[in-house]
């Protein structure tokens, strides 16, 4: 079921403005810049924005589009875009003009975009304010055993029963989410977090968007603080971090990301520290870490100075360290969090994706597994000595691994080269690959979860013909595949608020 979250009012204004514009004067050609500015004016703006900041449609700024190849955004100007509202152009503009129009998204604004306090409180949204839905689930199901599926084909996110891997609802959501929903402490509210910057707040007991509101032009992640109050957001564009108030999403502080002599940076994520009742932001272009608290509806920040940037944070389970990965893409940089000093540095030479390791027992002792960007490799680390135990070779660079505290194997993909469509599963305590899957050759197969017990595990194929696949998490067998449209993340509910040790938090 698709769910509009504009009032009707807006959505039928940018529709009639649509309208208009294509049935506007005959298409120009767009021969100069000033030219395919006016087509963009005529033909793009009533849904992207005159300023191309987005509105209905996303953003067309190059931060915002760095993902997309300048050849998909001319088919999608000629083709439109299925299960969204953007129309084809190929029967009004020329193929030149398409390649004009595709061309100018992807250069800069003369005058560089500003998201500030007001923009912000100007994008609020509040269909229900807390208070005004039941209090009681809409559907039958272990409330705790949830899955969210985000299908980022046609940028929906499904709900799936974990009991039965079946889904319960399908709902529309803001183009192109990125990083992992979090949950509110309780499990009702789930937390997305779009690239264009926005943050949808959406009931699971009443299947609707309770509160949206965009936090920034270009926007990494967000992080909800463990008493389940605030929600803070860290930006690309403009370099900021803003804090929100988890109940209705109502701006609180707007932070300005700055060193003391001025040199501002974008934020490259923001983690929720919950021992220690804080966020943690790692800044991509100044070597520091910053631990950020809330007091009288400020946020309070703390400075750690870092040896060099680093990026793309791990957390011990006290959360007293944090690992950062070093500019370099060689190494780990291990922060004390009380004191902020460097206490190792750790030989990581394939580019470690940290934000997606895990830990587990190991020998009497806590060790943490991450794979790499550049390598094909998962390092297996002590965590009371900081020393690389074993390096585990594998059939090319990962991007995210798995496990459950019940299950004694970890998952790793293969998500680069020409064995992306292979998955590793590394016995947790002999610390070797004990099989090799290969679910849909050809078609990349990348993130798992767990449910809430370690007992089942889905496993996405990452295509627009994909699926998840649901796993047995003890003989490794498939047990049913659920088609859907390029599924990247799925988040179990239980998992998540109980910060389960095999999974991202
Ligand atoms: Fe992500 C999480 C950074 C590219 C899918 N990604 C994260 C997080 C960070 C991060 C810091 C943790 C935040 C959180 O969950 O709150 N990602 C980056 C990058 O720097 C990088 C390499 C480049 C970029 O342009 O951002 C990058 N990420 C991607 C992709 O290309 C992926 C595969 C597809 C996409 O949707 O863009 C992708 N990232 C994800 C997913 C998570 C994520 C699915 C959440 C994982 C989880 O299980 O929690």
């Amino acid at each position: 079921m698709t769910q509009h979250r504009l009032p009707i009012s807006q959505t039928l204004k940018s529709a009639l403005l649509l309208g208009a514009s294509l049935l506007a004067a005959p298409a120009l050609q767009a021969d100069t810049g000033t030219q395919t500015e006016a087509l963009y004016q005529q033909h793009c703006a009533s849904c992207h924005g005159t300023d191309r900041l987005g509105g209905m449609g996303p953003a067309l700024l190059p931060e915002n589009l760095s993902r997309l190849r300048q050849t998909e955004a001319e088919k999608a100007i000629l083709d439109g875009r299925p299960a969204t509202q953007m129309p084809a152009f190929g029967d009004t503009l020329s193929q030149e003009s398409v390649a004009a129009l595709a061309n100018f998204i992807y250069q800069p604004p003369e005058v560089t975009p500003v998201w500030g306090e007001q923009e912000i409180l100007n994008s609020h949204l509040l269909p229900h304010p807390k208070g005004s839905l039941p209090n009681e689930p809409v559907f039958e199901a272990d409330m705790m055993n949830l899955f969210l599926v985000v299908e980022i084909g046609d940028h929906h996110v499904t709900l799936l029963d974990g009991d039965t891997m079946e889904p319960i609802h399908r709902f529309e959501s803001r183009y192109a989410l990125h990083g992992g929903p979090k949950y509110s402490p309780d499990g009702r509210y789930v937390y997305f977090g779009s690239r264009d910057g926005w943050i949808t707040k959406y009931d699971l007991y009443n299947l609707k968007v309770v509160a949206e509101v965009r936090a920034g032009i270009n926007m990494r992640n967000i992080a909800v603080s463990a008493d389940g109050n605030y929600v803070m957001a860290a930006n690309y564009l403009p370099h900021t971090l803003v804090l929100f108030d988890a109940t209705n999403l109502g701006l609180m502080d707007v932070i300005p990301v700055e060193n003391g002599t001025g040199d501002s940076s974008r934020v490259s994520a923001v983690y929720a520290a919950p021992p220690r009742g804080s966020f943690i932001a790692a800044l991509k272009d100044i070597p520091e870490a910053w631990e950020i608290s809330v007091t009288d509806a400020k946020a309070n920040v703390r400075r750690m100075q870092t040896d060099t940037w680093l990026d793309d944070f791990f957390f011990d389970p006290g959360y007293d360290h944090l690992i950062g990965a070093a500019r370099d893409g060689k190494h780990g940089h291990v922060i004390n969090l009380d004191t902020g000093n460097t206490v190792a540095n750790l030989p990581l030479p394939g580019m470690p994706h940290l934000g997606s390791g895990i830990t587990w027992e190991y020998r009497g002792k806590r060790v943490m597994a991450t794979p790499h960007f550049r390598t094909g490799a998962v390092s297996v680390i002590d965590m009371d000595n900081w020393e690389v135990i074993k390096t585990l070779e594998t059939e090319g660079p990962g991007f995210f691994m798995r496990s459950h505290e019940n299950s004694p194997y970890a998952w790793v993909d293969v998500f680069f080269g020409p064995n992306k469509d292979k998955v590793h599963i590394i016995d947790k305590q002999s610390l070797e690959i004990v099989k090799t899957l290969q679910p849909a050759p050809g078609k990349v197969a990348a993130h798992v979860e767990f449910d809430r017990h370690g007992e089942k595990l889905l496993l996405s194929v990452w295509d627009k013909d994909g699926a998840v696949i649901v796993y047995d998490a003890d003989t490794l067998e498939e047990e049913k595949r659920i088609p859907m449209n390029k599924p990247s993340g799925k988040y179990n509910v239980w998992n998540k608020i109980n910060y389960e040790e095999g999974t991202s938090h």
